[in-house]
């Protein structure tokens, strides 16, 4: 998994203040070495890791936790919120008539995550024409063309052409009537005079509300510069990172957003045309921290559910509507909702699994199933069959977890999702519970 180290890192030192007797100034200075050394080996960029752990040290000697909150707790959430703030606020593009230029150093994935972007926005019902306009790669053309023509798409180009603002200009009033016109450019090296200034006259031409920096998770130091330099040619407005289902150590890229303050918008998790994610930096950080984990170790159930919210979980999943979501919500009434246990013993799956349940056990797999599950897309949750194995391992790759792990939930699911099958043709059962529930006969006791 991308940044799987780093994330091992932090968790340790996390872990450090879930496990000390108490806070005191020494153990927050070590622990801010601790994140220091973990940021500067994932190849963070010095400053920026000296001024976020100075900002840790800062806030957690002298903020007063708020009330109901832990000391302990209360660092871990302002390590927790400076790392987000390395990545920015959330950003998403619009569903709106748009021009968005691509930009970046060889072979990062322009070209590719170009057409990733069209296919998003053409699902979403937009008009979408993809303008060719590397013309210093020969096959550059052919390679934009073969992605229009998968998902459909129309592209505008000039094999012959070697004058990249004439290709825009005509492309840009030939797609004139298009939602969103995307233009592939070609990979330069930030240091390049010539190709810097053409960047510059392409956007002149075009004028792109987006100007998206695609970025390799796997670029080291160099990222920051880099990115300071297409920053300082157009103004880099949003961030992709691509080829984040690799090894990478990222934290390059993580300085490269920061240089620049334009937030990620996506990440890139593979090869083909669909594989692109949104970006959200507080799941992606929560994600890094093992936030599941933690909250386990603290022994802080902050997710528990409210009564009110377990009925409507139970009465959704008896309507018949059953995804991960509510298997989840599910087990999660399970773990955490003794006075419940009655009632749940008679929901699907669940028969004779109450007495059983060994809370820690429980929370334990629910905190990797978490982790699992934020690693999937919306679409996966909604329809885990969909989940075929190369989506598996990189899942697996995402939460930084076994593959095998990913089946696991994947078989509770189905087993969870036949029972409720079965519960769904059972009339006298589902009258029973219904009563029950009406009763309000949920007090727990006999
Ligand atoms: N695994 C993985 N590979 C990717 C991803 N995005 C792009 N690639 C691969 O990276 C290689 C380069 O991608 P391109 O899209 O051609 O990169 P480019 O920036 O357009 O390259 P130039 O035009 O030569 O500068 C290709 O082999 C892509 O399949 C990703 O998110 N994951
Ligand atoms: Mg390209």
């Amino acid at each position: 998994m991308v940044l799987e180290g780093l994330g091992r890192s932090l968790r340790d030192a996390l872990k450090r203040i879930a496990n000390a007797s108490s806070i005191d100034e020494q153990l927050i200075k070590e622990v801010s070495k601790d994140i220091q050394r973990a940021l500067l080996q994932s190849d963070v960029n010095v400053k920026l890791v000296l001024e976020m752990t100075r900002e840790v040290e800062r806030r957690a000697l002298n903020e007063k936790p708020p009330a109901g909150m832990a000391a302990r707790e209360h660092v871990i959430k302002i390590i927790y919120e400076e790392l987000v703030k390395i990545l920015g606020a959330q950003k998403t593009l619009p569903l709106a008539k748009q021009t968005i230029m691509m930009i970046g150093l060889y072979g990062q994935g322009k070209t590719t995550t170009t057409g990733k972007l069209a296919r998003y926005f053409h699902k979403k019902g937009l008009k979408v024409g993809l303008i060719a306009a590397d013309v210093h790669r020969p096959a550059a053309y052919d390679q934009l063309s073969q992605i229009g023509e998968k998902i459909g798409v129309p592209i505008f180009g000039d094999r012959e052409e070697k004058n990249a603002t004439v290709i825009v200009r005509a492309g840009m009033a030939h797609f004139s009537n298009m939602d969103v016109v995307i233009i592939d450019t070609s990979g330069r090296h930030a240091l390049e005079s010539d190709l810097i200034q053409e960047i510059k006259d392409v956007a002149e031409i075009a004028k792109p509300s987006e100007r998206i920096l695609v970025l390799d998770a796997s670029t080291g130091q160099q990222a920051g510069p880099q990115a300071q330099a297409f920053h300082d040619a157009v103004g880099v407005t949003s961030v992709i990172l691509t080829k984040m289902d690799g090894s990478a150590k990222g934290g390059g890229a993580l300085s490269a957003v920061s240089r620049t303050k334009a937030p990620i918008v996506f990440i890139g998790v593979g090869e083909h045309l669909e594989d692109l994610d949104s970006f959200n930096p507080e799941r992606f950080i929560s994600r890094l921290l093992g936030m599941g984990d933690i909250q386990t170790l603290l022994e802080k159930a902050k997710e528990t559910m409210t009564e009110a919210q377990a009925l409507e979980t139970t009465k959704k999943i008896m309507s018949g509507h059953f995804t991960l979501k509510e298997m989840y919500a599910q087990m999660e009434m399970l773990t955490n909702m003794g006075p419940l246990k009655k009632l749940l013993a008679m929901l699907p799956g669940m028969q004779g699994m109450t007495d059983k349940i060994d809370i820690e056990e429980s929370q334990k797999r629910l905190a990797v199933f978490r982790v699992i599950m934020d690693s999937m897309t919306d679409e996966e949750m909604q329809d885990p069959k969909m989940i075929k194995s190369s989506r598996v391992i990189r899942i697996a790759r995402g939460a930084g977890v076994d593959p095998r792990q990913v089946r696991d939930l994947l078989h509770q699911y189905n087993q969870s999702k036949k029972a409720v099958k079965g519960f769904m043709g059972n009339r006298k059962l589902r009258r029973q519970l219904m009563k029950q529930m009406e009763s309000g006969g949920m007090g727990g006791g006999q």
